[in-house]
């Protein structure tokens, strides 16, 4: 089947044509990825850490170009673009010097003239299944670890972001020189994706599964990858929340809310979710992020907009069922739904009526058990709540179970400390967006946020490698564990 991608900001261009595969396209992948991956391995750690380095180069010098790809078929805003195309060049710095490194160690042993080591040992095949909000900075932060680990990869990204998924594969192949079989790009949907991948896991072709995307497909994912006695690394959906507390800088933290909420149309899965706002600061808060919302620009996203369209019809369709969470005693400050001749938005930028531009919707008066305060909204929808003292902040933080991103505005280092104490997300900003993390920190969420997987920086590693363990005895003789430990 031939899928038609367009543009979601000019809904007449099309960006590209691409065939999707069913699931026999994605066993075959597996298999010659599993058969390409022990030659893969051979090649010196520092040989492959170089091919890393020549894809970030690569990369860079096509920055440009590929940034304006992402914006053409997901329609993020072109500075949103260039920096996540940036992160790849990030992850690709960090790691080619991994490959040099990949460290194990050497322990001391309870027995004399013996010695204990640990080496990293790959994987095997990682199959990595991506969203389309970040369809090139999140598949980096599997595929250059997976990779300069000596892991070969099966990479199904989103079919809404197929063409942009081809130039990324011609990028990486090309640029890291790499053999055939390592790395596999299989363009299809869910549904052969999950047969294509369940039959992988039986054959033995698959070893590791990486997922960003909702909670409900990743809960399936890890449940597959489970019954195969794997653990997948799965990054989920957030629910993440900002808190403002009376010692706050107000229009700092409306900065951080305008970009946490309205960045990529608060489709990024730490877009913040609810503002948890003093009760005292409440009403300032509250004029000064509705007046910002209002004047923000939106529009085009190849112009200097905060908020472009939505990333694909689907998601479009979802905000329209998440106004229908709007409760009755909540308040909806401006306009909402779909922005046209006959629901205009001052200072638009562009044709509003050739894509899906929706307004961004700021309610208030949000609270646990609603809807709208418990489950995620992949849209331009920011909850406000408020909150007496910081332990109650806190709880209301965590009460949606997810636990990825999180913020504190505040002046007192104290609140901060408690805070980062306190919540359960894997990340937490102090006086900063719940969005937009570093290529060489931890990622990763708990709850319904994720399995406690982390991505990124060293600690990734984790994820595409195992620990071997080595004991070598040159004492000459058997020495045995626990039964002749060396004397005083
Ligand atoms: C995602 O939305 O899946 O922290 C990842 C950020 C980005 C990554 C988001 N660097 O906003």
């Amino acid at each position: 089947m031939i899928i038609t991608s367009t543009n979601p900001a000019h809904l007449d261009q099309v960006v590209g044509e691409v065939e999707l595969g069913d699931a026999d396209t994605f066993v075959a992948a597996a298999q010659s990825a599993h058969d390409a991956q022990p030659g893969w391995a051979r090649i010196p750690a520092p040989v492959r850490g170089r091919a890393i380095a020549q894809i970030g180069r690569v990369v860079e010098a096509n920055a440009e170009a590929l940034a304006r790809l992402v914006t053409a078929e997901i329609g993020k805003p072109y500075a949103e673009a260039l920096g996540e195309v940036r992160e790849i060049v990030d992850t690709c710095d960090f790691f080619l010097g991994e490959g040099r490194r990949l460290y194990g160690q050497t322990v001391p042993s309870e027995m004399p003239d013996k010695q204990l080591f640990t080496f990293r040992k790959p994987v095997g095949t990682v199959a990595v299944i991506t969203a389309g909000n970040f369809p090139v900075a999140v598949p980096s932060w599997y595929i250059v670890p997976a990779l300069l680990a000596g892991n070969t990869i099966v990479w199904k990204p989103a079919d809404y972001s197929p063409v942009v998924s081809e130039a990324f594969r011609d990028l990486f192949v090309r640029g890291g020189g790499l053999p055939d079989g390592v790395f596999t790009l299989v363009q299809a949907d869910g549904a052969a994706t999950f047969e294509g991948l369940s039959r992988s896991l039986d054959q033995g072709l698959v070893d590791k599964v990486g997922f960003t995307g909702s909670s409900a497909v990743g809960a399936e994912i890890g449940a597959l990858a489970g019954r195969h006695l794997q653990t997948a690394c799965l990054e989920l959906g957030g629910k993440n929340p900002l808190v403002v507390t009376p010692s706050a800088d107000l229009d700092l933290a409306v900065e951080g809310a305008l970009f946490s909420g309205f960045g990529t149309a608060g489709q990024r899965c730490t877009s913040l979710g609810t503002v948890i706002v003093h009760e005292s600061v409440h009403d300032d808060f509250l004029a000064r992020f509705t007046a910002a919302v209002a004047a923000a620009r939106v529009g085009d996203p190849t112009e200097d907009v905060l908020m472009g369209p939505m990333l694909d019809a689907k998601f479009a369709e979802r905000y329209e069922e998440y106004l229908g969470w709007v409760a009755p005693h909540h308040k909806v400050h401006g306009a909402t739904g779909r922005i046209g001749a006959d629901n205009p938005r001052d200072g638009f930028v562009g044709d509003p009526g050739a894509g899906l531009y929706y307004h961004p919707v700021v309610v208030d008066g949000t609270r646990p058990g609603d809807r709208l305060f418990d489950e995620e909204t992949f849209g331009p929808i920011v909850g406000v709540a408020t909150y007496r003292d910081l332990d109650e902040a806190i709880a209301m933080a965590n009460h949606p179970g997810y636990g990825l991103s999180s913020a504190i505005y505040t002046s007192d280092a104290l609140e901060a400390f408690r805070f980062r104490d306190g919540i359960s997300a894997g990340m937490v900003s102090v006086n900063n967006s719940t969005s937009g993390a570093e290529a060489h920190l931890p990622f990763g969420g708990n709850g319904k946020s994720g399995n406690g997987s982390r991505q990124s920086g060293i600690w990734v590693l984790d994820q595409f490698t195992r620990w071997q363990s080595v004991n070598w005895d040159y004492s000459g003789r058997l020495q045995k564990a626990q039964m002749d430990v060396g004397e005083l």
